[in-house]
């Protein structure tokens, strides 16, 4: 019984980071969009891009207020700065899952 319990957590944790890697090649996976960066709050994660074409999203160019993944991504960052972004919509919220500063 105590080899079964064990073999559960195994599984349980193949499975945890097959679903982390999918997710990882899924953000990889997405379309880049060119953007300027307009405002950013850093306290709540979010951060305002005057944006191109979004394909995935099938968004025209557009200002708008996206949340991101990880409030830490936005560090380094400042308004006016050109970027390459990705976004996607996670729970819900349309939110940048990676961001670069633009060559
Ligand atoms: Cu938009």
């Amino acid at each position: 019984m105590k080899s079964f319990a064990r073999f559960l957590a195994l599984v349980a944790s193949l499975l945890f980071v097959s679903f982390t890697a999918l997710a990882q090649a899924h953000d990889g996976h997405l379309p880049e969009s060119d953007g300027v960066i307009k405002k950013i709050d850093a306290a709540k994660g979010k951060v305002s891009i005057a944006h191109g074409e979004i394909a995935n999203l099938k968004m025209p160019p557009m200002t708008m207020t996206f949340t991101a993944k990880d409030a830490a991504m936005l560090k380094g960052f400042k308004e006016g700065d050109k970027v390459r972004f990705r976004a996607a919509e996670v729970k819900g919220n349309l939110t940048v899952v990676t961001l670069d500063a633009a060559k």
